[in-house]
């Protein structure tokens, strides 16, 4: 008998180094069991320590990739990471609306790398804002990146805080919004997901780990598998805290380069 593969597409920018970016998503995907496919925005020059340059890539060629990936191939969700430019932002909106079956895209709205490195200028953010967001099921910033979003003067700490910044970036167009606490203080990670107009809050132990490098981009990436195979936004986003933390702990074990190494992807297969 035939079979069909649940698809997922990361559009996002390339990691040499394999702990986040476009590598990290494949990995992603093929450990929770779809077939990943890709768009690559940018190319980084970065290994554990560090993001050293990038080459933001043609919008020309993100519309030929996506066009005969997306002429060929059904796609099941569609996991957006680092876009590279404003330019890159108008040219994957327009993509994505003529995506047929409107597949979900889940938004990884990543404004720079945890080194400091700035990957969108404030104007690109806005056109982020106005052409992504709505076209989102969810959005997945960070607690600075939450607060950039929403508009806020200082990064949000409370629950009361948090939730406002959901709030408020639901309001500027996101369906959606998951507010990832990883880099708040405490013994546990809560992420806050404002879904249906309703809060609901997902608490995994933080796990006492330097390799941590590319955490976001999984997490986005295991919420699209698992919206590819059939759950829905909660449900999606409970199961791929649970692989993260696993993979977190997996990873925690081994040493790879000088920085800040990567979570172990496979661990279930290894
Ligand atoms: O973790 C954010 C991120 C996403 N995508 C690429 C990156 C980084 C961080 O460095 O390099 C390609």
């Amino acid at each position: 008998m035939v079979q069909t593969y649940s698809t997922v597409l990361t559009i996002a920018g390339s990691d040499g180094s394999g702990g986040a970016g476009i590598q990290a998503d494949l990995k992603t995907f093929a450990a929770l069991g779809c077939y990943g496919l890709s768009v690559i925005t940018a190319i980084t020059s970065q290994n554990t320590m560090g993001v050293e340059e990038i080459m933001v890539l043609d919008p020309h060629s993100i519309v030929s990739q996506f066009g005969v990936i997306a002429a060929d191939i059904a796609i099941d969700a569609v996991k957006i990471g680092m876009t590279g430019s404003e330019e890159s932002i108008i040219t994957i909106a327009s993509l994505i609306r003529e995506l047929p079956g409107n597949p979900p895209v889940i938004l990884d709205t990543i404004l720079g790398s945890s080194g400091g490195k700035t990957f969108l200028t404030d104007k690109a953010i806005t056109v982020m804002r106005e052409e992504l967001f709505p076209l989102t099921a969810l959005v997945t910033p960070n607690l600075t990146e939450a607060a950039v979003l929403a508009g806020l003067e200082n990064i949000p700490g409370t629950i009361e805080e948090i939730e406002e910044a959901a709030a408020l970036i639901s309001v500027s167009g996101a369906s959606s919004v998951l507010v990832k606490g990883g880099h708040g203080t405490g013994t546990h990670c809560s992420d806050c997901l404002l879904w249906n107009g309703s809060f609901s809050w997902y608490s995994s132990e933080k796990i006492d780990t330097s390799n941590t490098h590319g955490t976001g981009c999984t997490l986005s990436s295991a919420i699209a598998a698992h919206m590819a195979k059939g759950s829905d936004c909660p449900q999606a986003v409970k199961q791929a805290k649970e692989y993260v933390t696993d993979a977190l702990k997996a990873g925690a074990a081994y040493r790879l380069g000088h920085g800040n190494g990567p979570l172990h992807h496979l661990f279930r297969l290894w």
